[in-house]
């Protein structure tokens, strides 16, 4: 076993389809614990730093733009391999690849709108975690 801590956020999509229960409860229900929550919107700032491993990236600024459009939800997440198992369930970034059983599977069909995002390693977890829950 090794128990470990991962970030999900429910995008704005995901507020605006009311799918918040549905997402969270497939986290519960596979046995994770929900160990923290916040409901915000980030600020251009914080959605650049959180993102910022993508800042070159072309599809960079509709990315904060979006992201910014809405409330979300992060969601510190504990469990069994939670940063692989968290990935698994939320599926491939492309909505309309992803594989049925996923989140992004069963719920859309977006790119960038695609839902949920969850930490990748250990690494992005502590920063990304830091500019949601440590910073106002
Ligand atoms: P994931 O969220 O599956 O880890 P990443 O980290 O490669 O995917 O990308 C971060 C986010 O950037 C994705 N969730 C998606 O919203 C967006 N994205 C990724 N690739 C593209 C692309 N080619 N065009 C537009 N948006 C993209």
């Amino acid at each position: 076993m090794k128990s470990e801590c991962t970030l999900i956020v429910i995008k704005p999509d995901g507020i605006q389809r009311h799918l918040i229960g549905k997402i969270i409860s497939r986290f519960e229900d596979k046995g994770f614990r929900v160990i923290n929550l916040r409901f915000f919107i980030f600020s251009r700032e914080q959605a650049s730093e959180f993102y910022s491993v993508h800042k070159a990236k072309p599809f960079f600024e509709e990315l904060v733009s979006f992201i910014t459009s809405g409330p979300v939800i992060a969601c510190l997440i504990e469990g069994n391999n939670a940063i692989t198992a968290v990935r698994l369930m939320a599926g491939a970034t492309k909505s309309f690849e992803a594989a049925p059983g996923t989140i992004r599977g069963d719920f859309g069909l977006g790119l960038t709108e695609n839902l949920i995002h969850a930490s990748d390693s250990p690494e992005s977890f502590i920063k990304e975690s830091g500019v949601i829950f440590n910073r106002t």
